[in-house]
């Protein structure tokens, strides 16, 4: 069994970054050294950390490789999906299988199986999209969490006619998930209004992208939140995960419910910490398609409200746990054209896997959270929160040797010329970041150094989960 030694670095972890040296046999951690302390093992691969941090992989809960979505599919393979969250220090994703309305649940999974084994870099689990919710669907979920290692199921309060699913489908898979210990991960915009808006700004003649936020607005995020948290409540205190959360008046229902001791948790992305509904859905002005690169949903937010700045607060807060991607990117030249001249028909969704955690790096170096809830939102929290914790985030004995060296005095300049991810355009373009991921290791291999590559499509393994770690 190889052995490598980790020296030199600082661990960081949810409780502190102390000085630590990094013992892996094989594919696990085996031992965390003092300091120095590392150099009487012989060991096969030596790893100087020195002047960087080293942390957990990071865990990305939120991501739809090849999914099929918007008359297109999602551009990033398993195999290039995971290979670029790799290069972002991302050794972890769970992936959404999709079920439509109709279709056998378990069917579906074994597709999307077919999909990513033997194609992904980096370990990989899935949740279930329930787009039919029926009987038949609703039997399934038992199984699956009892033989899959699938816990959580994602419903769609949006996409009236697509994934949709009414509330008395919904209080019935919550009551499912009740039973059976499940989470509900919940997309919470009201799509019925929400179609009525839209219809309405395209007879007036408003098709270019920014539209596609005008239509979707925060008060309808925050209506769907609470009517899921009211759901769960009747449901028996359902597991309820919110989605993408982009706005302040969601954040305030889940913040609420949570006080009340509910079983409520919820993700933010990176696209709503930076980015904005003028500056970017906008982009180019009247007439421009610019705009459609940042078309998804739930959608960017006005620069002219405090959505932002109360999304960091309730990351430091923990009413926001998880910093996910929700990656489903579609190419600008031939996918999001799509939506010219018809906003609603832009294929939603961005690619972004491979820049999380340098963002929410980012936001430490800005002051706008502490290092240690970078690694608890990142890695260590959404591992608890699917079941998958201690193997995966956290740096421990007994853990994967999932493991990221991450450089904070360099730095990382975004582009489209340079990202990893199968994507003609990055909403990040140009931007300079402090920080930079050098050297990652899945399961004790090292598969990104300095830049360059040496990981091996079909090494990423698929993760069997357990049930949320959060739960009374
Ligand atoms: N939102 C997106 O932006 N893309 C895919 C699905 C979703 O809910
Ligand atoms: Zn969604
Ligand atoms: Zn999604």
């Amino acid at each position: 069994m190889t052995r490598t030694l980790v020296s030199g670095g600082t661990l960081v972890s949810t409780t502190g970054a102390t000085p630590t040296d990094v013992l892996i046999e094989g594919e696990t951690v085996t031992a965390l050294l003092a300091p120095g302390t590392g150099e009487e093992f012989s060991v096969d691969t030596r790893i100087d950390a020195t002047g960087c941090y080293v942390l957990p992989g990071g865990v990305d809960v939120h991501t739809h490789m090849q999914m099929p979505f918007g008359g297109t599919e999602a551009s990033d393979t398993f195999a290039t999906g995971t290979r670029a969250a790799a290069f972002g220090g991302t050794t972890t994703i769970v992936d959404f299988a999709v079920q439509r309305t109709g279709e056998v649940v378990e069917e579906s999974l074994a597709a999307w199986h077919a999909k990513a084994e033997g194609n992904c870099a980096i370990d990989y689990g899935f949740h279930v999209i329930l787009g039919g919710v029926d009987e038949d669907s609703l039997k399934a979920m038992d199984s699956l969490v009892a033989h899959e290692g699938i816990s959580s199921f994602k419903l769609f309060m949006a996409y009236p006619g697509v994934f949709h699913s009414d509330d008395g489908q919904i209080l019935r898979a919550m009551q499912r998930a009740t039973d059976n210990g499940a989470t509900i991960m919940m997309h919470a915009e009201n799509g019925t209004a929400i179609d009525v808006l839209v219809q309405q700004a395209l007879a007036a003649g408003n098709t270019d992208p920014v539209f596609h936020g005008l239509t979707r607005p925060a008060a309808l995020e925050g209506e769907a939140v609470n009517r899921a948290i009211a759901l769960a409540e009747v449901a028996g205190d359902t597991p309820l995960y919110v989605v993408h959360v982009s706005s302040s008046p969601a954040l305030d229902r889940i913040a609420s419910a949570r006080s009340e001791g509910r079983n409520v948790f919820a993700e933010t992305c990176p696209q709503y910490l930076y980015l904005t509904l003028e500056d970017h859905l906008g982009a180019g002005g009247p007439g421009s398609f610019e705009g459609a690169k940042y078309a998804c949903s739930t959608p960017l937010r006005s620069k002219h409200e405090p959505h932002a700045r109360d999304l960091w607060k309730g990351l430091r807060t923990d009413d926001l746990a998880v910093v996910s991607t929700d990656h489903c990117p579609f190419c600008f030249n031939d996918q999001k054209q799509l939506g010219r001249g018809d906003f609603s028909r832009i294929p939603n969704g961005l690619g972004l896997v491979e820049h999380r955690m340098d963002l929410v790096h980012q936001g430490v170096v800005d002051g706008n959270l502490s290092l240690q809830r970078w690694v608890e939102t990142c890695s260590t929290t959404p591992a608890r929160m699917f079941g998958m914790y201690p193997r995966k985030g956290t740096v421990a004995p007994g853990s994967d040797a999932d493991i990221v060296i991450y450089d904070p005095a360099a730095t990382t300049t975004i582009s489209a010329q340079t990202h990893h991810m199968n994507l003609d355009h990055s909403a990040f373009e140009g931007v300079t970041l402090q920080g930079r991921v050098r050297t990652v290791l899945s399961r004790g291999r090292t598969v990104v150094d300095r830049g360059t590559w040496s990981g091996r499509e079909g090494h990423g393994r698929y993760v069997r989960r357990g049930l949320s770690q959060y739960l009374r």
